[in-house]
């Protein structure tokens, strides 16, 4: 009973259906339960809020990572199941509080100054948020001097930047420096991502990790978290 409901969480997630009003990938599915009510249902029958988030949701979200990398899911897919995610750890949140489970780390995310795309950082966001972390999304076109008040109010263990314009790249630099010349460096970790960003610049600037897609940030956050250099 207990892995049946575990079961229909993951699929609906890889469908990416949030309630039953939702259409899934597959046709007919419309009445059916979807995430936010088979995790009320779970919770209703004792079910623990960690065995939800990991035999259904994480592992539902394992697979959609998979479909994203073979390109069989496009970013729409990949939302709905995000989405999905992010709808049931809203409905777990206080009952994690209450079963001992803490929420992993918090970290801050920012477009840089100067360029307003945040499609990319939203779905990190949404990833991360659902993967267990505290988000704060301070928005975009977010000045350093705004990301190191942020880090010294929040104390978050880590903070992600975007950038999708060759143009304001270089504020991921100017912040680092930022972070350093205020004495906050070394209290967090500073991973990078967006489509002018790459491996090598995350390295050139200082960073501690670059993600190429949200799933890659997720696992870098969770290497770092545990010690790993990514
Ligand atoms: C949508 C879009 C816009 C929208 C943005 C809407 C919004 N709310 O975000 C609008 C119309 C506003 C826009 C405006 C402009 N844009 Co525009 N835009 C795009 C476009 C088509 C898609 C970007 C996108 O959303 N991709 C989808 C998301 C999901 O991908 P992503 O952002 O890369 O994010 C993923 C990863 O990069 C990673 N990631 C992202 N952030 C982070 C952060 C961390 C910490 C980690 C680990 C990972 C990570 O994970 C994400 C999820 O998988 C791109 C072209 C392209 N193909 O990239 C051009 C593009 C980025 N834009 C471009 C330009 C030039 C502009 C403008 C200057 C145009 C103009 N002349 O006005 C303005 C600039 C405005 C500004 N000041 O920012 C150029 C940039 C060129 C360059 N090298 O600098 C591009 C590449 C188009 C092109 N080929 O010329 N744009």
């Amino acid at each position: 009973m207990t892995e049946d409901i575990l079961a229909l969480i993951k699929e609906n997630v890889i469908q990416g259906r949030v309630t039953q009003g939702d259409e899934g990938l597959e046709e007919g599915m419309v009445g059916q339960p979807g995430v936010s009510e088979l995790t009320d249902k779970a919770l209703a029958q004792g079910i623990s809020p960690a065995d939800i988030i990991k035999m259904g949701l994480t592992e539902g979200m394992d697979i959609v990572g998979q479909k994203f990398e073979a390109k069989e899911y496009y970013i729409p897919d990949m939302l709905a199941s995000a989405e999905a995610v992010g709808v049931a750890m809203e409905i777990l949140e206080p009952h994690l509080a209450k079963s001992g489970i803490k929420s992993k780390g918090k970290i801050i995310v920012a477009t840089v100054k100067g360029d307003l795309h945040d499609i990319g950082k939203n779905i990190v966001s949404i990833l991360l948020r659902g993967a267990g972390y505290a988000v704060k999304d301070l928005g975009n076109d977010i000045d350093p001097q705004a990301i190191i008040a942020a880090v010294r109010e929040e104390k978050p263990q880590f903070v992600g930047m975007s950038a999708l314009l060759t143009s304001t790249m270089i504020h991921m630099r100017t912040t680092i420096q930022a972070l350093t010349e205020s004495g906050l460096r070394d209290k967090v970790k500073v991973i990078i991502g967006g489509a002018a960003v790459s491996e090598e610049f995350a390295q050139s600037i200082g960073a501690d990790g670059y993600g190429a897609d949200g799933f890659q940030a997720v696992r870098i956050v969770e290497s770092l978290d545990s010690g790993g250099d990514n």
